[in-house]
Order: structure tokens, then sequence, then C-alpha cells
């Protein structure tokens, strides 16, 4: 069954068919076709956001949500150049999102057009995959092709730029189109020889250490993850991208590992003698200076990207394949092993391992003068919205406090930029994931540098009816910046004081003239309370401006480029390994 129409209406109609019930974007002259069906769709719904970056980052929080492909749409030129950011953030993080862009007619392409910006070309080294479509007839193929390399494999960012004369052009439309990928086939079954190989070193390993990445979650390997652990008795450490993959609350659980990771964390995988990394890939914010990065390590290195490994780190152990069927088929064998009397002895690994948690647990600064201290915010938080709630994050200090004093116990509860550390993410991606899920809580965590960002999307979210709360962490500065500056640019705050003193702007007049409801928090006897309000307004966006003492530090660090061994839990308080030991 054909049907004519333009390749406009056949885009709507993809859409459709591949089950988009959101997109997120801001129309334009070479989109402007697409948009006219669009108004007319009673399944997809757009959500006219303030800034393309904002549909970026909804996309992302609407995919990271949902477990969907997110959809944002732009216009050509700067309206696509706009989407850059999040794009680059997608891919980093490994979020599966389709940008769809509008491109001036295929005639003009190269003539330097009025709004023409190569932006297949721009993004070509941020993207999964990306297509210039210039026929009507290529658009249903090219939007199936999309959505499947978006969310199979290693998921990540595929951008589809249409010719405006594509887009008007009739042309017969069916549906399923027939995909023409003929060199895509992502590897998901592990081969069999590597579990057995992976195997008999989790058993000979004194030391072994599940170092998990956000690949398991991504793979929805959670519970066969727990099952692993408590199976064999190995320590879990979940990384930024991981938090929640292997609950907190564990006793398994070692921490968060990296730059400003737990003490426990970073020491397990230290001094460990294996480490089975899981959908994981040797960040250098995990790492520290590679060569001294966990020296006596062997290690099992299983990810669904085989050019993740041995990218950084050699691979004793390389498993090609989906984290949930490795996982999977290493709790078969690991089950039988054991059966058959063989498991491995860990005892003395925990001994040390337990030292360290009693030891060096996170702790941090209160203060005399009154004020607020951050990490109090966040146990607060943690404390009365609970582990069911979506925490979305900005990036800098107030991001690593959210990643370390909330409590994370369910799988991809947090939702942060980590590879790319894009301020300005948190807002949108809010609002992107409170729109996949409306029955969830969904509370940003966002910087002052940040906020001022992308906070243009409280204006869609008060309009669209998305009721989101903010809390804002107000430090009066850049803080992660000015941390780097105290630390190692002799307190020289070059550019990073946002005058906060002066108020502006006042955050709490800026979201009441959003439609927002505005709160403001100065002392630590009115967080509760002003968290309970917040909790109470369901049918507004809340914003509130928790100020905050300016001279918080995020502990642990490593500082970049150094040695994992030489992490401070605490301004010059180094932990003593060898005592422990
Ligand atoms: C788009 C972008 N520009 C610059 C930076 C560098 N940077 C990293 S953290 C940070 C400070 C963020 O300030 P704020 O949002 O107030 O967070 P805080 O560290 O104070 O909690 C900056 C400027 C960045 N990560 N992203
Ligand atoms: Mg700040």
């Amino acid at each position: 069954m054909t049907e004519q129409m333009t390749g406009a209406q056949a885009l709507v109609r993809a859409l459709e068919h591949v089950g988009v019930d959101t997109v997120f974007g801001i129309p334009g002259g070479a989109v402007l076709p697409a948009y006219d069906p669009l108004y007319d769709s009673v399944k997809v719904r757009h959500v006219l956001v303030r800034h393309e970056q904002g549909a970026g980052h909804a996309a992302e929080g609407y995919a990271q949500a949902t477990g969907k492909v997110g959809v944002c749409m732009a216009t050509s030129g700067p309206g696509a150049t706009n989407l850059v950011t999040p794009i680059a953030d997608a891919y980093m993080d490994s979020v599966p999102i389709v940008a769809i862009t509008g491109q001036v007619p295929t005639p003009l392409i190269g003539t330097d057009a009025f709004q023409e910006a190569d932006i297949s070309g721009i993004t070509m080294p941020i993207t999964k995959h990306n297509f210039l479509v210039t026929e009507a007839a290529d658009i249903p193929r090219t939007i199936a092709e999309a959505f499947h390399i978006a969310s199979t494999g290693r998921p990540g960012p595929v951008l589809v730029d249409i010719a405006k004369d594509a887009l008007q052009d009739m042309m017969e439309f069916s549906w399923p189109p027939v995909m023409q990928l003929p060199g895509y086939r992502p590897v998901t079954r592990p081969h069999s020889k590597q579990i057995r190989e992976a195997a008999k070193l989790m058993i000979e390993a004194k030391r072994p250490v599940l170092y998990v990445g956000g690949g398991v979650h991504k793979a929805h390997a959670s519970a066969e993850l727990i099952e692993l652990a408590e199976l064999t008795g190995i320590p879990v450490v979940t990384t930024l991208m991981a938090r929640g993959t292997f609950p907190d609350s564990h006793p398994q659980h070692m921490g968060m590992p990296g730059m400003h990771g737990s003490v426990s964390a970073v020491g397990a995988l230290q001094r460990s003698d294996l480490l089975i990394a899981l959908g994981t890939r040797f960040d250098d914010r995990v790492t520290g200076q590679l060569s001294s990065f966990a020296p006596n390590a062997k290690i099992i290195h299983a990810d669904i990207d085989p050019a993740e490994i041995s990218k950084n780190r050699h691979a004793d152990v390389p498993i090609v394949g989906d984290c949930r069927e490795v996982i999977g088929d290493l709790v078969t064998i690991m089950r039988n092993e054991r059966d058959e009397g063989r498991k491995g002895d860990y005892s003395e690994w925990w001994q040390l391992l337990n030292g360290y948690k009693q030891t060096y647990p996170l702790g941090y600064e209160s203060y005399d003068d009154g004020s607020l201290a951050p990490q109090y915010v966040m146990e607060r938080l943690s404390a009365i919205v609970g582990p069911d709630a979506f925490y979305v994050a900005g990036v800098g200090q107030h991001q690593m406090w959210a990643a370390q004093f909330i409590g994370y116990e369910n799988p991809g509860s947090f939702i942060n930029s980590g590879g790319a550390g894009t301020m300005g993410f948190a807002v949108p991606a809010a609002m992107g994931a409170k729109m996949g899920r409306p029955d969830a809580t969904v509370w940003a965590v966002d910087g002052d540098g940040c906020f001022q960002m992308t906070n243009q999307e409280l204006a869609t979210c008060a309009i669209e009816g998305v009721p989101i709360k903010i809390a804002v962490i107000n430090n009066g500065n850049l803080g992660m910046v000015r941390q780097w500056q105290t630390l190692f640019y002799d307190e020289r705050y070059s550019n990073t004081d946002l005058q906060r003193v002066k108020r502006i702007p006042d955050f709490v007049k800026l979201a009441e003239a959003y439609g927002c409801v505005g709160l403001r928090c100065e002392r630590p006897e009115d967080v509760d309370a002003t968290i309970q309000k917040a909790m109470e307004i369901n049918d507004v966006p809340v914003v509130v401006d928790f100020v905050v003492h300016q001279d918080a530090m995020v502990w642990p660090m490593v500082a970049a480029g150094t040695s994992n061994d030489d992490i401070k839990y605490a301004r010059d308080m180094a932990p003593k390994w060898e005592n422990e030991e």
C-alpha cells in the first residue's frame, strides 16, 4: 500500500511509525515545510523550546529517563549549529537522540546560501552517523535507519539533514521501508571462550573489582550486575555515568571512582589485581595518570563498542558484547563454578576495603557563621525526596556534590553531562526527563553559572506544564574553576566571581518572571522546610535559590594528570595506604 504525499508529510508519518511522541524544536525557513504537517499530527507533540541547545538537551533528558530515542528539530544554519553542543554531549555519553534539521534547497547547497551551514560536515566527528537527504523518496527509509542506528549497539546521536526541496516534493509513502545498512551489525553475543577466560581470572584473583560504567544501565543489566556481585562477593565501583546502576546502600558498593571519587573506590581500583570493566571506557577522569592506574591489575574489558577495548588500557581478556548478555553469561558460568566448589577467596581484600570505607568516609566542612554547606543541601534533598526521583545535574562542584551526597538506588536516576561536561545541561534535560516520565519527581541540581546558560527553558516548562524542581546551588562563583584557582593558581580568582553580592540576576524574581515559583534558602535550619515546600508544588516549576558558602570545595580530589595514589580527601590530607596494608 503506497500513498502520495509530500516529503514533509512522509517525515511526520515516519516519526509516528517509529513511535515518536515528543519532538523538541524551533522552526525556521528551511524546516518550515515539516512544521506544517506536524501541526496536524495527533501522535507527535512538538514542544517549542526557547533555544535549540535546550531542544537537544531536552531530547537527551527524555532519552535517558525513558530509554527511548529523544528527538530534536531545528532549521538550517544557526538553528542547526545551536544543536552542535547537545549532539557532542550525546556522543560523549552515548545517548540515543535523532536530530532533524532543515537544509537549504538542493540547488543552493554549497553556494553560501542564506542560513546555509554544512551541518552534516560539522557534526561528522560528533555523531554516530549522519545523513544528508536530498530526495523526498529517501525520507522514510532514512528516518527508520536513523532511529535504528541511534538505539542499537552503542547508542548515540544521529543527524538527519533534509533539504527543503526534498521536504516539498511529492513521493510515494510506504511502511516499513527496507533499511540499507549493510555494514552495520553490532555484535551483542559475547564469545564463550572469552567468558571462560574471564571466569578463570575472577576465581584466581585475590583483589577483584567490578568497574561499572554507563553501558551497564544502557544495556538494562542492573539486575544481572547485582546477581553477579552477590554471587561472587566482588566489590563494585560505579562511575559518574553509572550512579544508581548498583545500589549505593549495598554493602558491596565502594562508591564512585575518579577525580572526585571516594577513597574506598579509588583505593579499590589502585590496589586491585583484576578489574572487570563493564560498559566503561577508562576515562581520564577515572584513571588519573594512566601509567600509574591500577598498576597490578589484569583487565577484563567488556563493551559493545570494540573501539573502546584496549583504547586506553590493554585488555587481557577483551569481550565484545552487550553488557546484559555478558553479565548474564558470567552469572551462569560463575554459578556453575561455585557449584563445583570453585570460588574466589576475597576475605583479606574485604578487610582492607572495609578499612578504607571506615577510615575515609565522605565528609565536608560546616560553617560557624551559620552559612549553608552545599553538601548539606544534597544530603537533605536525598533524605526528603528519596531515591525514586530523577536527579539531573549541571556541571561543576554542584554536579560532584550531587553525585557524592545523594543516595542512588535505581539505575538511571542520576542524569548528567559526564563526558562533555556541558554547563547548561540541567534545566532542559530535566524538562525532557519530566516530559518523558510525567509521573516521576524530577529535581535539577544546577549551579548559578550553569543556570544562567539555559534557564530560558523555564518559559517552556511553565507554558507546557512541566513542573520540574530546580535547586540552584548558588555559591556566587564558577565554583569548580575557582576551586582549581584556589589549589593551583595561588588563589588568583581570574573571572570566576559572578558578583552574587549584587544579586544579578535575582533567581527568585527570575523564576517569577518565567511563571514559576521562586524560593530562597540561606540557612541550614530552613533547608528541610524549603525542600518540603517545593515538593508540595506540583502545578508549576519551582526554583530554589540555595545561597551557599562560596569556599566549599569538592573532596576527595585527584589533581588532573596526577596519580590516583595521590588522592587527597581534604586539602593536604592524603590517605595512608601503606599502614593499612
Ligand atoms: C559550556 C561550558 N563552559 C565552560 C565550562 C568550564 N567550567 C566547568 S565547571 C564551571 C563552573 C560552573 O559554575 P556553576 O554552574 O556556578 O557551578 P559550581 O561549580 O559553582 O557548582 C565552568 C566554567 C564548561 N564545563 N562548560
Ligand atoms: Mg556556582
